[in-house]
């Protein structure tokens, strides 16, 4: 039975992967390093510093600590000039009813982003008040795919891991669900994700009464 919904931001409520995205790819321009959407389905739900690390694989030169620090810092300051505008109208279709749906249904719900960006964000989408926790990135020390920050949330929310759903568009947030024993949805390619226990187009495509009877 499940008990707890976890959602995942970037990708799934509203669209930052594209925008985590270009803010990578100016990046890998800049250092003339080869990056296209391929490349980047590795980085979905991987954190800064792992995604840079991914990213720079193809550099046509080695970079050191410090010089990986302020690649980490230059994207990212791409990424928050890409998000100052963002507001409720940047809600995927479905996202806020599917939040709503969960409460209505007494099901609790967590957000489970790797994005040390992602508070700020559910503030500026208008759906902080519909998470009954929030995991904070930044104190997580073994990112997705690790099942660290589902199992975080889950405790913080005091359910048992196997009687969570996650939803994820991420390879990495798929593998960290399964890892953690939860049930994964998958939103997006169904190809890319083939190890979920279901997927979804979109998360408009949730049926929510097939997930609340699993
Ligand atoms: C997101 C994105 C990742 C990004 C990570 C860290 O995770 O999918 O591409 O690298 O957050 O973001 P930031 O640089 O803002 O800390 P999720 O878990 O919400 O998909
Ligand atoms: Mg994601």
């Amino acid at each position: 039975r499940i008990e707890a919904v976890l959602f995942d931001l970037d990708g799934v409520l509203t669209d930052t992967a594209h925008a985590h995205y270009l803010a990578w790819k100016t990046l890998a321009d800049e250092i003339g390093a080869p990056f296209d959407e391929k490349a980047n389905e590795a980085l979905k739900g991987v954190d800064r510093m792992g995604s840079l690390d991914l990213m720079l694989k193809k550099a046509p030169r080695a970079y050191d600590a410090a010089e990986r620090q302020a690649l980490a810092d230059r994207k990212n300051g791409y990424y928050q000039k890409l998000i100052e505008g963002y507001g409720p109208q940047d809600l995927f279709p479905g996202a806020r009813e599917a939040l709503e749906a969960c409460k209505a249904a007494g099901l609790k719900t967590a957000l489970v982003s790797a994005s040390r960006n992602a508070a700020t964000l559910v503030q500026r989408l208008g759906i902080a008040e519909l998470f009954d926790h929030v995991v904070d990135a930044g104190t997580i020390r073994r990112g997705k795919p690790d099942p660290e920050t589902y199992l975080s949330a889950a405790a913080a929310l005091g359910i048992d891991p196997v009687h969570c759903a996650g939803i994820e568009d991420a390879q990495a947030g798929i593998a960290g669900l399964l890892a953690a024993r939860m049930y994964a949805v998958g939103v997006g390619d169904p190809a890319v994700l083939s190890s979920a226990d279901a997927v979804v187009g979109g998360i408009d495509g949730l049926r929510w009464p097939r997930i609340l009877s699993l």
